[in-house]
Parts: structure tokens; C-alpha cells; sequence
């Protein structure tokens, strides 16, 4: 069939990840035809998006999925040339920070190369008029050089998985510089939600919490009690990434919430919203988080620490709201209260089948 000539259309690799979900939701609500990229995977990948899952054999379906893979040039090609689209936004990373340490060249290959992979095809393709978006992150400020961290703020990369992310960074302005392309970094501090992945450290903290009350856990092991984030809800972040790209002119923009918390502040938030307040004893490897009852239920395990750690991190988004309008609507209290709830109702569940999963 034809396509409608107005009809835009969306590509985003990562689309079964937390962010890809919440803006392939708010690119069809848009009226957008977004196609994703999914991976080859032994189990189900697609749980985050099966709520948008179009029968394939319906001809003007809006949502469209198709194997590939950021390592996989030609996978990139062939989706690119299907879809002709408007817009690109790559999601798509190895984008634990902990692991990247024990993979770092499957994440330089994925996280950093598949950058330049996407951005060499859309040049050769001869996709011009094509908008990019990418998904680089707060993580490439590293090492602390000055607060609140800007768009001109230097990087220090800590990581395997910044040290991607940086190269991903400069090849997108390079292919602006270039060849003119559209193409913009979005350098987004850390963003949260029920959809979080179960190992970073927010979800586990609200996951750990809910298990915990209703009796499927008994205490959490946390690493680095005392590093810093600056924590906003994913929702209003993918609305910002689709306003990079409606800008007249591309750039570069922090999102952020301007404000930070250590993760001990974030067990706080979460522990006391199931009614269980810890009171934290000790000091260091030794530390521990108390509840009501006397009973520890959380503990520090050093196997959590990393080789090296991105202590504080607190973004300036006002660049972003002067010219793309864009706020955080979600405090970080409200966003904890948020996944606890929903953990809870999970956990419910978890705990009234008799097939409880392992602790993470
Ligand atoms: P997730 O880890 O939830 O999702 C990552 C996505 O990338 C998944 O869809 C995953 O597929 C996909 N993916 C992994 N490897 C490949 C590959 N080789 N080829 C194609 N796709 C692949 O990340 P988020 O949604 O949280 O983050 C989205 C992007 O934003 C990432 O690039 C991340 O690094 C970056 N970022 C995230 C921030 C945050 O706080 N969330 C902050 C700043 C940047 P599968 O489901 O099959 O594993
Ligand atoms: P981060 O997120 O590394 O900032 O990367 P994560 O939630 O993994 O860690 C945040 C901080 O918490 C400390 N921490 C722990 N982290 C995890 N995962 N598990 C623990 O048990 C634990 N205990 C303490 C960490 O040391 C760290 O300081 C996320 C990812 O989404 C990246 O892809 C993204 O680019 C950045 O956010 C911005």
C-alpha cells in the first residue's frame, strides 16, 4: 500500500527497552508510523511493548518490528531503506554501567560503534532530510568538575560504557559538522519508572522494598550507598528527546531535574512508603539500614562496587526549557511512590503464586 505522504515515520533502535517503550507510545499517540528494532533473544524481549503489538498481517498497522542489531551493518541498512524514515532515535545500548566493566568491547562495539554504524548508513542511503537523535548520557561527566553539570560542562568518562558513549557523542556532531545532518545528543541524567530494568539501582531498591513487606525477601544488598544521581521520571524524558528533534536548528540539550539524592535517600523515599522507615547504623562496608522490628534489611556488599565511580551527578536543564519548552513534571519522591506501587502489586502476585522468581 501507498504511503501517505504526510504520515511521518519513526525509527527507534531499542525500542523494547524502558525509553524505546514510553516513545514508541507517545510517537503513535503523535500519529507516527514507528518502526523498532528488536533482537534475536532465546526468551520473550518485547514485554515492555506487547501492550502496542499490531497483528503483522494487518496492512495499515502503526507499529512495525524487525529483526537487527547494532552490531549487524546490513540489519541496519535493510531496516533503513524499508522504513525511509523522518526521524531515527537510537535507544538501542549495552547500557549497564557495572557490566560494561566486565564487556567493555561488546559495549564499545554496540554502544559506541553502532552509533556510527546508523549514522554511516543513513549517510549512505542518502537519507538526508532524516533527523537523529542520540542517546548519550550523563555518565560522560564522570569524574566531577564542577555543579550543575551543562552542556559545556568537560567530559571525564569513568566507564567502558561512557568511554562509548563519548565516541557515540562526537560522531553525532560530527555528522552535523560534516555533512549537516540533523543530528542531536540528548544528555539525559538518569530517568526512572515502573519499566526500569530490575538490576539498576532505583528499580532494585523499589522492587527489593515491595518483596520485602510482603515477605518474598528478606533484606537487600546494595553497593555504593553514597552516590549522588540526579533522578527524573522516563515519561518526561522521552517527550523532551521528540522536541530535540521538532527544534529548527540541532543541538545538543541536558535533561535533567536539578536536583540530586545519594541511593540511601532513594531507600529512604522507597522504605518509607511501605511503612517500613530504616533507621542506617554503622559506617561504610559495615553500614546498615534497620527496620522498625531491629531486623537489617539492608546491607552493603562491596561485589556492588565499581572499579570506578561517578560520585555526583546534578544536571542543569535550563537550556532545555528556554528553547524546547521542556520540564520535568515528576519529583523524585513522587517517581520513588510511583514504582513501589507498582512493585507492590507485582509482588502481591509473586507472592500468591507459588513460583516465586530469584532475588536479583
Ligand atoms: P535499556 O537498557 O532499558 O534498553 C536498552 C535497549 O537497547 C533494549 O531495547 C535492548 O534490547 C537494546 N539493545 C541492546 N543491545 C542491542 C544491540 N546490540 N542491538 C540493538 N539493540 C540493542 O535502556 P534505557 O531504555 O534505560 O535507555 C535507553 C538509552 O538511553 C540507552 O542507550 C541508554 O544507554 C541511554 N541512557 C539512559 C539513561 C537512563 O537513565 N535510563 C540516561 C542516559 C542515557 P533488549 O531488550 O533485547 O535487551
Ligand atoms: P547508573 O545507574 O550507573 O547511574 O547508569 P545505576 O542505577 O546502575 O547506578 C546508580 C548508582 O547507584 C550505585 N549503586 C548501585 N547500582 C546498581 N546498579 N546496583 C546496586 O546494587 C547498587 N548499589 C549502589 C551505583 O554505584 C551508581 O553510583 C544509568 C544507566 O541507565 C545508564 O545507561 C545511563 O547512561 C545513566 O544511568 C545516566
Amino acid at each position: 500500500m501507498a504511503r501517505d505522504p504526510k504520515q511521518k515515520v519513526a525509527l527507534i533502535t531499542g525500542i523494547t527497552g524502558q525509553d524505546g517503550s514510553y516513545l514508541a507510545e507517545l510517537l503513535l499517540e503523535k500519529g507516527y508510523e514507528v518502526w523498532g528494532v528488536i533482537r534475536r533473544s532465546s526468551s520473550f524481549n518485547t514485554g515492555r511493548i506487547d501492550h502496542l503489538y499490531e497483528d503483522p498481517h494487518v496492512e495499515d498497522r502503526k507499529l512495525k518490528l524487525c529483526y537487527g542489531d547494532l552490531a549487524d551493518s546490513s540489519s541496519l541498512q535493510r531496516v533503513l531503506s524499508q522504513s525511509q524514515p523522518d526521524e531515527v532515535y537510537n535507544l538501542g545500548a549495552q547500557s549497564h554501567v557495572k557490566v560494561s566493566f566486565d564487556i567493555p568491547e561488546y559495549t564499545g562495539d554496540v554502544t559506541g560503534l553502532g552509533t556510527a554504524r546508523l549514522l554511516g548508513a543513513i549517510y549512505e542511503l542518502g537519507l538526508h532530510n532524516c533527523r537523529f537523535y542520540q542517546a548519550s548520557s550523563s555518565e560522560l561527566y564522570g569524574k566531577v568538575l564542577e555543579t550543575p553539570q551543562t552542556e559545556s560542562t568537560p567530559f571525564w568518562p569513568r566507564s567502558p560504557y561512557a568511554v562509548a558513549k563519548a565516541y557515540a557523542f562526537h560522531m553525532t556532531r560530527n555528522y552535523r559538522e560534516s555533512y549537516g545532518l540533523f543530528a542531536v545528543n540528548g544528555i539525559l541524567f538518569n530517568h526512572e519508572s515502573p519499566r526500569r530494568g530490575e538490576t539498576f539501582v532505583t528499580r532494585k531498591i523499589s522492587r527489593a522494598a515491595a518483596r520485602i513487606k510482603v515477605g518474598l525477601q528478606e533484606r537487600l544488598y546494595l553497593g555504593n550507598l553514597d552516590a549522588k544521581r540526579d533522578w527524573g521520571f522516563a515519561g518526561d524524558y522521552v517527550e523532551g528527546m521528540w522536541r530535540m528533534l521538532q527544534s529548527d536548528t540541532p543541538d545538543d540539550y541536558v535533561l535533567a531535574t536539578g536536583e540530586t539524592h545519594s541511593v540511601r535517600d532513594f531507600c529512604d523515599f522507597c522504605f518509607n512508603d511501605i511503612g517500613l522507615p530504616l533507621e542506617w547504623r554503622g559506617e561504610g562496608v559495615d553500614e546498615v539500614g534497620v527496620g522498625p522490628d531491629g531486623q537489617v534489611l539492608v546491607q552493603v556488599d562491596p561485589n556492588y562496587f565499581r572499579p570506578a565511580e561517578v560520585d555526583l551527578l546534578l544536571g542543569d536543564p535550563s537550556k532545555a526549557k528556554r528553547e524546547l519548552g521542556w520540564e520535568p513534571t515528576v519529583t523524585v519522591e513522587e517517581l520513588a511512590r510511583m514504582m513501589v506501587e507498582h512493585d507492590l502489586v507485582l509482588a502481591g502476585k509473586e507472592a500468591a503464586s507459588s513460583s516465586a522468581s530469584p532475588v536479583t
